[in-house]
Formats: structure tokens, C-alpha cells, sequence
């Protein structure tokens, strides 16, 4: 586990600030590179069907360090990002994900959460775990040990690792990687197949590939932006 020294140089320091003065964009250039980025976002759809075909492992890799970059809390960057490529691995993985959507589909989501699902075509079989040639567990650090051993508190976790997590889809999509958010409940046994420590806490798995060439996809409508921007 992480202890003051490795991770938290700038716990308890003085402020020193550094200078900060990114040249600044033309505007004709802002303009084209947001429709563009737009334009590309709009595309992204979750992919529920992958095909096993392997993808450049240096995508994925520079992709969480995207998601990296993302701001946090008290800058204390309380994630880990669990790259899990090994077929035994994932094979038991799928099998626990399983065994708990099969009691969630069976009823312990209820009938108005099944409602809200059906038109998402989802179901207790998640091939997804196993075909995607790449997971990326998503782990949120609770709490971080000091060298003494004292539990010390990370401030703003759900937001920070949620944050992280958009940048990560982003960034798969732009560099042309289909991905998925599972979240798979409970996720305890995440923990323990992956043998993470106790201050970490599972909040999603998500399978990165190509789509399946017969790959399908619910026939979803984004809200428009004026449904979604208020103008005050
Ligand atoms: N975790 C389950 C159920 C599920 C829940 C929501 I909210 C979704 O948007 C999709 C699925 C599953 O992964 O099937």
C-alpha cells in the first residue's frame, strides 16, 4: 500500500507556486477543433459485443495516463487502474461478474430498474469479459496509510475517480478503442481476484477492444444541448 513518502510529496508542504502560461489557442482554431472533438464524441457509442482481435497495447497504456491527468481532491489522485489482459483472469472474473447479474436480473434490481433497462437489451451474460482482450478495473483509494501506518482520508473520491473515468472513455474513443462501463454488483470479489489492498474499492470494470464485426447497439437518442445547457 501506498505510505506518505511514494505518493504524497506535497502532503502538508507550503504553497509554491510555478508559473503556468500555455500559449493560447486562436480562436478560429478553437472554434474547429471543439466542433471536431464534438463531431467525434458524438460517435462513441458502448460496445457490448468485441471481437477477441488484440489491440496495440501502448493505446490502452497511454490512455489511463490520460485519465491520470484528471483533476482530484486535494490533488491526492485516488485511483488504480488494474490493466488485466491474462484469459484465466478474466475467464474468473466473468464467472463471479455472472453469478451476481444473474440474482440482480433475477429480481434484487427491482421491477422499475429492469424497466428502465429493457430498452438497453442488457442481461446477466457478459461475454464482454471475456471477449475484450483487455479489462481495465477502475479502483478507488479510500483512504491513504502514512508511513506510520495512520489511515489518513482522501477527500472528494466519487467525484475524482468519476472525472478520471470520463477522461478514460474519451481518450479510448479518440484513439479508436471501443470500451464499456460494467459495474457489476456487488464488486467485492474484484478485490480478491486481483488481490488488491483494503483501502482500494472496485468501481468498474471496463472492457476495452475492437466491436465484434456483427457488433449491435440499442437505437439510443442523446439529448439535444439545449435539453441538457441552461443559458442564465
Ligand atoms: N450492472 C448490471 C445492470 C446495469 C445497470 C445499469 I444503471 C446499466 O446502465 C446497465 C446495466 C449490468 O451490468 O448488466
Amino acid at each position: 500500500m501506498p505510505t506518505t513518502e511514494e505518493w504524497a510529496p506535497i502532503h502538508g508542504a507550503p504553497y509554491r507556486p510555478v508559473p503556468y502560461h500555455p500559449e493560447r489557442m486562436d480562436p478560429a482554431e478553437s472554434l474547429a477543433r471543439a466542433a471536431e472533438l464534438r463531431d467525434r464524441m458524438q460517435q462513441r457509442r458502448t460496445v457490448r459485443q468485441f471481437a477477441t482481435d488484440p489491440v496495440p497495447e501502448q493505446v490502452i497504456r497511454d490512455a489511463i495516463a490520460c485519465a491520470a491527468t484528471a483533476p482530484s481532491g486535494a490533488h491526492q489522485q485516488p485511483w488504480t487502474f488494474a490493466l488485466v489482459r491474462d484469459p484465466e483472469i478474466r475467464r474468473r472474473i466473468r464467472e463471479a461478474a455472472e453469478h451476481e447479474e444473474q440474482i440482480s436480473y433475477d429480481g434484487r434490481l427491482g421491477e422499475e430498474w429492469l424497466a428502465a433497462l429493457r430498452p438497453l437489451g442488457t442481461d446477466e451474460v457478459k461475454p464482454h469479459l471475456t471477449d475484450a482482450p483487455a479489462l481495465i478495473v477502475v479502483f478507488q483509494q479510500r483512504y491513504w496509510l502514512g508511513a506510520d501506518g495512520a489511515k489518513h482520508k482522501h477527500y472528494y473520491v466519487d467525484e475524482s475517480v468519476g472525472i478520471a473515468v470520463g477522461m478514460l472513455l474519451s481518450a479510448l474513443h479518440l484513439s479508436g478503442l471501443a470500451a464499456l462501463i460494467h459495474t457489476p454488483s456487488p464488486m467485492r470479489f474484484l478485490s480478491q481476484v486481483l488481490g488488491r489492498p483494503e483501502n482500494e474499492k472496485a468501481f468498474a470494470v471496463i472492457p476495452v477492444g475492437y466491436p465484434a464485426p456483427d457488433c449491435q447497439v440499442p437505437d439510443l437518442v442523446r439529448k439535444s444541448l439545449d435539453q441538457v445547457m441552461v443559458e442564465i
